[in-house]
């Protein structure tokens, strides 16, 4: 290998600049990475971390995630994973892990035909938490070794070494948020719990695990094996449901996961929540669509023909079909387009026709099979 003019290897070299420039750019842009530096975008730094133990429990790998405030205000999460790889890359010489916390977007871990989910900016890495940090921590179980390295504003302290042996496998990383670029570093327990909690009604299999070492009065374990049938139940706690349990409606088409429950209660809101890869899709889209399309238009057939609407001089509305209605939408797509002010609105059109086509013929069939709610 020809060696740099001061002596160093130049390819280390290189790759080191391309990591320094882009750190570099994220500390001085870090709103173009999380939204902004206010409290919110602090808490993106934790749903970024968060949303990559997830995908690896979507991918099948991990069912429990822990993630606790500790006493100096730092943020540890930790899953059951496989463990970040560790094997040192060929020709630059790193840990698979610094790539994987040092490279912008390196952690794209997931092919296409997985869901990778994404929060906050839809998946910026972990990389962009670790430049953001004062400092950052990452440790791998993998391999029967315990992996670790530190990282003082995105930058390695030392090569990734083995401080130890352990049988399971797994992720943690702790990070303390730069008081440099955040004016607040205090993260709210309510505003994690909240999140926390959508996460484990969305993701069924999942046990999330919340501690607060500055109150631990307030921890929490989140573990619905109902899913979002459980979340419509959660939802209309205080309402009257006037059908017995909750619709329950899944399946996929053309790699698209479509799951839907829904009960309609005695008051005239319309209480619906929409997700996209567990990210919350506050202003709708395709899939919204696809859902509203196939209710009203079922709704109406089943009414017309069992002549439930008195004069023919009326037919009933979308709204009037969401009168009451509490619903939660989640699709899983593997490559998502998102549009709209806060990039929370789906824009794949090939979604409005397999969810009005997976919802209208399940609803259907359950109409005809349970006339006695049919008609309520
Ligand atoms: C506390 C936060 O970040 N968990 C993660 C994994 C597992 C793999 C992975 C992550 C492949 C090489 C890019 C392991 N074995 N929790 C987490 N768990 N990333 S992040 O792979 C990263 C990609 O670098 C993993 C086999 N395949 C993937």
């Amino acid at each position: 290998m020809a060696k740099g003019k001061n002596g160093a290897d130049p390819t280390y070299e290189a790759g080191d600049i391309q990591v320094l420039k882009g750190l570099e750019h994220v500390r001085k842009r870090p709103a173009m990475y999380i939204g902004d530096i206010s409290s919110r975008g602090l808490h993106h730094l934790v749903y970024e971390v968060i949303d990559n133990a997830i995908d690896e429990a979507l991918a099948g790998y991990a069912d429990k995630i822990t993630m606790t405030v500790n006493k100096n205000g730092s943020v540890t999460v930790t899953d059951n994973g496989r463990g970040i790889p560790t094997e040192v890359h060929p020709t630059e010489k790193i840990s698979a892990l610094e790539v994987v916390m040092t490279q912008l977007n390196a952690g794209g871990k997931f092919n296409r035909d997985s869901y990778k989910v994404s929060g906050g900016l839809h998946g910026v890495g972990v990389s962009v938490v670790n430049a953001l940090s004062e400092y950052l921590e990452a440790e791998v179980v993998r391999d029967g070794k315990v992996y670790y390295q530190k990282y003082k504003r995105g930058v390695p302290e030392a090569k990734v070494k083995v401080i130890g042996n352990a049988k399971k496998t797994g992720t943690k990383v702790t990070f303390y948020p730069d008081g440099e670029i955040f004016k607040n570093i205090n993260f709210k327990f309510e505003t994690l719990e909240e999140r926390l909690r959508e996460l484990a009604y969305l993701n069924k299999d999942l046990t999330i695990v919340l501690k607060d070492e500055r109150d631990s009065s307030k921890d929490e374990e989140f573990h619905y094996k109902g899913g979002i049938v459980d979340f419509v139940k959660y939802l209309d706690e205080s309402e009257k449901s006037i059908m017995g349990k909750p619709i329950y409606i899944s399946g996929d088409r053309e790699n698209v996961q479509v799951e839907v429950a829904f009960q309609y209660n005695e008051s005239y809101n319309d209480n619906t929540y929409t997700f996209v890869n567990n990210i919350n899709t506050h202003e709708g889209g395709t899939h919204l669509e696809g859902f509203k399309a196939a209710l009203t238009r079922t709704l109406n057939n089943y009414a017309t023909k069992n002549n439930l609407i008195k004069s023919d001089k009326i037919t009933l509305t979308g709204d009037d079909f969401r009168e009451g209605l509490t619903c939660v939408l989640s699709i899983k797509v593997p490559e998502p387009q998102f549009e709209g002010q806060t990039k929370t609105k789906l824009g794949n059109s090939e979604v409005k026709g397999i969810v009005q086509s997976i919802v209208g013929e399940t609803l259907s069939n359950f109409l005809e099979e349970t006339p006695s709610i049919a008609k309520r």
